[in-house]
């Protein structure tokens, strides 16, 4: 058996978890929040069979898109005049950043 873990974005979530219901996998949502962007996004966790991994991989990647997000550095902190306007910056996030886990025991009570 394996844990998938799925980081994808708010916008997808939705649309991924219908997707994962539809063909009949059970998950779990957590509200997570990147350390980079420190923007919302949600974390899915999918135990399956080994055999379903790459079937589950699919419906992630049908289901979540790679976007272009603008992020605007910290400004320095400093006491001199020639302070500058930090320009945003582009980074690609998504479609899903997946982690697939062995699992050493399920139990049900
Ligand atoms: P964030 O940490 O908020 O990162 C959002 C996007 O910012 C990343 O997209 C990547 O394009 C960029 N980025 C992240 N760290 C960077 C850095 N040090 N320098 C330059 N650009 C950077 P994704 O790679 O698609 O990641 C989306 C989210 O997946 C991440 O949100 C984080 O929550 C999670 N994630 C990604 N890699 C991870 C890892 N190795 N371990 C745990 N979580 C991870």
């Amino acid at each position: 058996m394996k844990m998938i873990v799925a980081i994808v974005q708010d916008k997808d979530s939705n649309r991924l978890s219908s997707a994962l219901v539809k063909a009949n996998f059970r998950a779990t949502k957590l509200a997570s929040t990147g350390g980079f962007l420190r923007a919302g996004n949600t974390t899915f966790m999918i135990g399956v069979n080994d055999d379903q991994v790459s079937t589950v991989l699919n419906v992630i990647r049908n289901n979540c898109k790679v976007r272009d997000q603008l992020v605007t550095p910290v400004t320095p902190l400093s006491g001199t005049t020639d302070s500058y306007m930090p320009l945003p910056v582009e980074v690609q996030v998504g479609g899903a950043t997946v982690f697939v886990m062995p699992v050493d025991r399920f139990e049900q009570f």
